[in-house]
């Protein structure tokens, strides 16, 4: 139901110059009159468990890439160890896709098998 606030229907310009009669093909061009804003689809952005990646690890990536303190870091971290997924935040597209991959590159160079992924809302 909120999908119809702010909708308006698109107008027909009337881009006729010359009233019809002459050389002008008579193509219009449709227009909006009220700007349309779209909200963007947002993604969580998810740790995944495994057996090896260090506590400690999981704790600083969260800190790192998503701005926890400590405290939160670690309730998410243990979460995580406890129920096999959980969320670190939920982003735009663009943001979403550049956490998952600076958390998949880091975890690389430490040859962790940490695994981060996103899935839309
Ligand atoms: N299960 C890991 C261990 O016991 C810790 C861990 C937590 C790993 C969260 C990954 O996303 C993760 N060392």
């Amino acid at each position: 139901m909120d999908e119809m606030l702010g909708a308006r229907p698109a107008r027909l310009q009337d881009n006729d110059k010359d009233g019809g009669g002459g050389t002008d093909r008579g193509t219009s061009v449709i227009t909006r009159t009220k700007p349309k804003t779209k909200r963007p689809s947002l993604y969580r952005v998810l740790l995944l468990n495994d057996d090896y990646t260090p506590m400690e690890f999981v704790i600083h990536v969260l800190e790192r890439f998503f701005q926890k303190d400590h405290e939160a870091a670690t309730r998410i971290m243990l979460h995580v160890h406890n129920h096999g997924v959980g969320e670190c935040g939920i982003y735009t597209f663009e943001v979403a896709e550049t956490k998952v991959t600076q958390v998949m590159d880091f975890a690389r160079q430490h040859q962790h098998p940490l695994q981060c992924v996103m899935e839309k809302n």
